[in-house]
Parts: C-alpha cells; structure tokens; sequence
C-alpha cells in the first residue's frame, strides 16, 4: 500500500483489518540520521530508563544483552522526540483516529542476527486504554522480511477483546507470556522496505520470530499513541507527549 492513497482507503483497511503500511513514509537518509542517533545513544552503553547492554564477552550467547531494546528514548534524544511529534505520522493519525493523539512511548529495536522474536499479543494489554484502542506507528529502518525476523499479524484479530497472556517458550520470544490467536485468524508475515511504516490496532495481535539471518539485524522505531479524548490509560507510560 503506498502513501498515495486515499485517507478513506488508509482508513477503511486499518478498520478493517487492523493495520495499514504505509509505503516509503521516510526517505533513507530520514532513516539513517534516526539509526546513527541510536548508534550514538548505544555508544553510552547504559542510560537509565532507557537501556542497560553489555560486552559480548558478558552476554552469555544473547545479543538481545548487548543490543537491548532502547524504551522511551524520545526522553533522552531530541531527534527521537521530532519523530514521535513527526508531521506526517500526526497528519495520518489524525485520519486513523478521527481527532487528535497523544504520544505514550517510543521504542527502538535492533533485532540483530541470532535475536529472539517477541511472541504474539495485543498492546493494549500493556497499555490498557478506555475507550478506544491505542495505535503503533512501526516504522522499518532495515529492509524486513521472514528471515530477520519480521513483524507478523492476524489480520480481523482487532476485533477482540484483550485475550488472555500464557506462558510462553523464552528461548524463542524475550517476553515470557503470550496470546493463542483464535482459530479464525491467519497470520500474515508484513514484508517492509526500509523508510515504510505501519500503523497497527491496540488489540491486534501481533509479534514476531527470531532473527534468523548470518549478519543483518533488523531496525525498527516504535511509537504508540492513544486518542486525545482518552479515559483512561497505563499510567506508567507518564509522562505523556502532546503532539503539537
Ligand atoms: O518488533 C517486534 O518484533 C515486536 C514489536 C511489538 O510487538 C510491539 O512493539 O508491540
């Protein structure tokens, strides 16, 4: 799907199945500059509340120790925060959601070969918001596919409820719970150039595999945002970001 087209058509088929991709949203040097100011803030190696990595040589085998997920580095980093507040994610929020977002977290992923996925859920189990579903902007910094471990969805699944979270197989997902997908749905592997985004339902479920590849890590940005109009949200995801 390309950013060409219609604000209805963005609209219908993020309502209908629960997530649109936006083609080429980001140009490659939008992206690079976004990867060196991650390569930069790793260079720190620990930034509370942000990430904490270790040599290699401490990692025990998982690189998800060296390259951890940075949480919330729109905190610490001027540029992360522009591209939480970025025009062209509020303009398109601002279709998707009929009215005004809030931002409530940003995210980087590395991903790098060897990896853990992080196993099926909805993330309004972690972001709890009333009355409407929070949204991800998830936004590819690498070329994406099956093997490095690419994002996978149910399309419809946003039709649900928050499903209850089992525990789950730690070796192949870094997070210790997840949702079994009713039968009903079908899983559907979101192929994505570098510079595409995709925005996706607060109970869609989701996830991803390990990154399977020799050498090529698989980047992502990560923002979720909720309605302006919201009742009701995790409030451990205070301070919240208003976006313009
Ligand atoms: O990027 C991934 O592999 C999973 C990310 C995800 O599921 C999330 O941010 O909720």
């Amino acid at each position: 799907m390309s950013a060409r087209l219609m604000p209805t058509d963005i609209k219908h088929q993020y309502q209908n199945d629960g997530y649109v991709l936006i083609k080429k949203l980001f140009s490659e040097p939008e992206c690079d500059e976004l990867i060196d100011r991650s390569v930069t803030l790793h260079s720190r190696k620990s930034i509370p509340g942000c990430f904490h990595s270790v040599s290699e040589l401490e990692s025990d085998g998982d690189p998800l120790r060296i390259y951890p997920r940075m949480m919330h580095p729109h905190r610490v980093d001027d540029l992360s925060l522009r591209f939480l507040k970025h025009p062209r994610i509020v303009e398109l929020l601002r279709v998707l959601l009929d009215g005004e977002a809030i931002g409530l977290q940003t995210m980087f992923y590395w991903k790098p070969p060897g990896a853990r996925g992080q196993d099926f859920h909805q993330d309004d189990y972690y972001l709890r918001t009333e009355p409407n579903a929070c949204i991800a902007a998830w936004m590819a910094l690498d070329n994406i596919d099956e093997e490095n471990g690419g994002l996978i969805v149910f399309p419809g699944s946003n039709t649900e409820d928050i499903l209850e979270m089992c525990p789950t197989d730690t070796s192949q997902s870094f997070t210790d719970a997840a949702v079994k997908p009713p039968d009903q749905y079908v899983e559907h592997l979101v192929e994505m150039e570098k510079g595409d985004l995709l925005f996706f339902h607060g109970r869609l479920i989701h996830g991803s595999r390990p990154n399977r590849s020799g050498a090529r890590f698989r980047k992502t940005f990560i923002c979720h945002y909720i309605s302006a109009d919201s009742t009701n949200y995790n409030k451990g995801y205070d301070p919240i970001v208003h976006l313009n």
